[in-house]
């Protein structure tokens, strides 16, 4: 059946895809309300950066709070304004930036940045398709995310500023509009982007997962796909089964906001005067949040997880160890996220056996990752190592993903995260296993197909130069918040110093503050190196990486369509690297096994039983000369 829908389509799309000159297309058609994936794939990133650069912005400032918290910067009253009297943040403005920071952090950038622009790159790329299912409603996936990020900045831009109640947003302050400054018009206005972004996400993922059920060109069965297009395709479904959850608690929230109902609030009393809500739970959002929010930290990482394994497999030139293991981790991963959420709200009187069932599947989930860890390293192991800026970032991943995941053991203990609850050790948590490690995954995925996205080199020195100088400063960062944790310093407290067991670790958050500014400064690098290459970098050739996987058998100046003649069948999986007996250390899916040592991945031979044969001579001849087969 998908053989003939990929027909289908391929016949349609050819005609445009020779005769590509009578395809007029406008600067706006192209650039702007461009329907092809790759046009915009690169969209999401370029948005996914820009929004990535203020959400850092705003967390220097912030850290300049927590550094130098009693003194005052006249700079920043001239910057800020309203925002700064006297150059020192108002306290309810620093809440803002720690609430959009979060916020566009890991929805904006990590999850349509990341996500966005990889899936949409790569997928009809590497299974081999004219382009996604609905090239229309992926163009709308884009403007709606275009228009979820200007709502949420423009929140900036009004009276009272930005929402302020954190990223997750809990009721009561998000839910009484006089609660405080951000709670008022800036919540409306990020509630009001979430919807936008959602939509954008839904469509996004939709068409990622018909399009990869449907539109595979010849051979490439399930078994046969990259890692990057599973963990694409898994956290697409992921997206589309959570994030409506979080609508549906989003809109009850503004019904509680601006209709009168108490879906989550009760007994409240604000000045003296009881507010006339009964019968509500803020526990129920919580509950509703965490559904989506959970699960989002796994769409943050799990494409970050694919591109990473595909980079190590392409530069250690060896098959990725364990590629079915890696498969059902992912799966593993996607079905048991759905059922570990409670783990957030161990501190909200749940019954202690519920907080016993979260707590053993917490545990549970640490199996599926370990496994990836632990088959990454295998990749690495005695490999023929290519340190390319994106195996840098690549291995940076594994490195964070190992020092942050070993904490969450820790926060997934009910008795534990008690104390640990909403310190500084679960800022240190989240930002290593989740903010570090897939961002590197991002700028991995950056360095790896930007000659495909841009058709030019990256520059290698600044690469490493930017991979250094973000390696260390995130360790810098967020290693010693472990320990400010751990002493029980709590997060988002704006004037810390007024605490005798708190001010102690004054010195701490200044390095703190100047490790950020270095790795923020460090960006730098990486910004003008990608500006630089877009226009001046050097050319690049077809498959620069020496990589097996279809995105490179297309030319390197973009083509609607993809491919100008047919679409390439094929024949084997993607990690048949340094094969014995193969004449080059890699052999791309659309070789026929005919053509070369059989594939060793062991299923290849049941549909091609010359394969077998060829196979079994060759084990044979190579047990005689009695050498090693690997
Ligand atoms: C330059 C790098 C970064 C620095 C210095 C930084 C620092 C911080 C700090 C100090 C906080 C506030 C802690 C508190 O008072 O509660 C925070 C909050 C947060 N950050 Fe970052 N961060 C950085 C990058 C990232 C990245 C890459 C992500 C993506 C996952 C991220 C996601 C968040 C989230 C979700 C919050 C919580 C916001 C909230 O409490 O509502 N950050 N960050
Ligand atoms: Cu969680």
């Amino acid at each position: 059946m998908s053989t003939l829908a990929v027909q289908g389509h391929g016949t349609h799309h050819d005609e445009h895809g020779h005769g590509h000159e009578h395809h007029h297309e406008t600067f706006v058609s192209k650039y702007i309300f461009s329907m092809d994936h790759k046009m915009i794939g690169k969209q999401f990133l370029i948005t996914g950066i820009t929004m990535a650069v203020i959400a850092m912005i705003l967390s220097i400032l912030f850290r300049i709070q927590l550094a130098y918290p009693d003194q005052s910067f006249p700079l920043l009253e001239t910057l800020l304004g309203r925002f700064a009297p006297g150059g020192r943040l108002d306290p309810e403005f620093y809440l803002s930036l720690v609430t959009i920071h979060g916020t566009i952090m890991v929805f904006f950038v990590l999850t349509a940045g990341l996500s966005g622009t990889f899936s949409n790159l790569l997928i009809p790329l590497q299974v081999g398709a004219r382009d996604m299912a609905s090239p229309f409603m992926n163009m709308l996936s884009y403007w709606f995310f275009f228009i979820a990020s200007v709502i949420m900045l423009s929140s900036f831009f009004i009276e009272k500023g930005p929402a302020g109640p954190g990223w997750t947003i809990y009721p009561p302050l998000s839910a009484l509009p006089k609660a405080m400054k951000g709670s008022g018009e800036g919540m409306t206005l990020w509630l009001i982007s979430m919807v936008f972004f959602i939509a954008s996400s839904l469509l996004g993922g939709i068409n990622y997962v018909s399009t990869v059920l449907n539109m595979r060109t010849k051979g490439m069965d399930l078994w046969k796909m990259p890692l990057t297009v599973w963990a694409f395709f898994l956290t697409a479904i992921l997206g589309v089964l959570a994030f409506p959850v979080l609508v549906a608690g989003v809109v009850l929230l503004i019904f509680d906001r601006s209709f009168g109902t108490s879906f989550y609030l009760s007994d409240i009393v604000i000045g003296g005067a009881p507010q006339p809500f009964s019968g509500g739970s803020p526990i129920l959002f919580q509950h509703l949040f965490w559904f989506l929010g959970h699960p989002e930290v796994y769409i943050v990482i799990m494409p970050a997880m694919g591109i990473s394994s595909e980079i190590m497999s392409v530069n250690a030139r060896k098959p990725i160890f364990g590629y079915h293991a890696m498969v059902y981790s992912l799966i593993g991963i996607t079905v048991l996220s759905f059922i570990v959420w409670g783990h957030h709200m161990f501190v909200t009187g749940m019954n202690p056996f519920l907080g016993g069932v979260f707590m053993i599947t917490t545990l549970i989930i640490a199996v599926p990752s370990a496994v990836k860890t632990f088959n990454w390293l295998a990749t690495l192991w005695r490999g023929n190592l290519r340190f390319t800026p994106a195996m840098m970032f690549a291995i940076g991943l594994v490195s964070f993903f190992i020092s942050g995941g070993l904490t969450g053991i820790f926060l997934g203990n009910a008795a534990l995260d008690i104390n640990l609850h909403d310190t500084y050790f679960v800022v240190a948590h989240f930002h290593l296993v989740m903010g570090s490690a897939a961002i590197f995954g991002m700028l991995a995925g950056v360095y790896h197909w930007f000659p495909k996205m841009f058709g030019r080199m990256m520059d290698e020195r600044l690469g490493y130069l930017h991979f250094w100088l973000t390696f260390i400063g995130a360790y810098l960062v967020f290693f010693p918040m472990h320990f400010m944790g751990l002493d029980g310093v709590p997060r988002r407290y704006y004037a810390f110093t007024e605490f005798p067991s708190m001010a102690r670790w004054l010195s701490v958050n200044v390095f703190i503050t100047w490790s950020a500014i270095m790795a923020a400064l460090a960006q730098v690098a990486f910004l003008v190196n990608f500006i630089y290459s877009i226009f001046w970098g050097k050319k690049a050739t077809q498959n620069p990486w020496e990589s097996n996987t279809l995105e490179w058998t297309t030319p390197v100046e973009h083509l609607h369509g993809n491919w100008p003649g047919e679409i390439p069948t094929v024949y084997r999986w993607p990690y048949d690297y340094s094969k014995p007996g193969a004449e080059t250390d890699f052999i791309p899916q659309t070789v026929p096994l005919s053509e070369t040592m059989s594939s060793n991945l062991p299923h290849d031979f049941e549909d091609n039983p010359a394969g077998l044969e060829l196979h079994n001579t060759w084990t044979n001849t190579q047990k005689a000369n009695n050498q090693e087969v690997k």
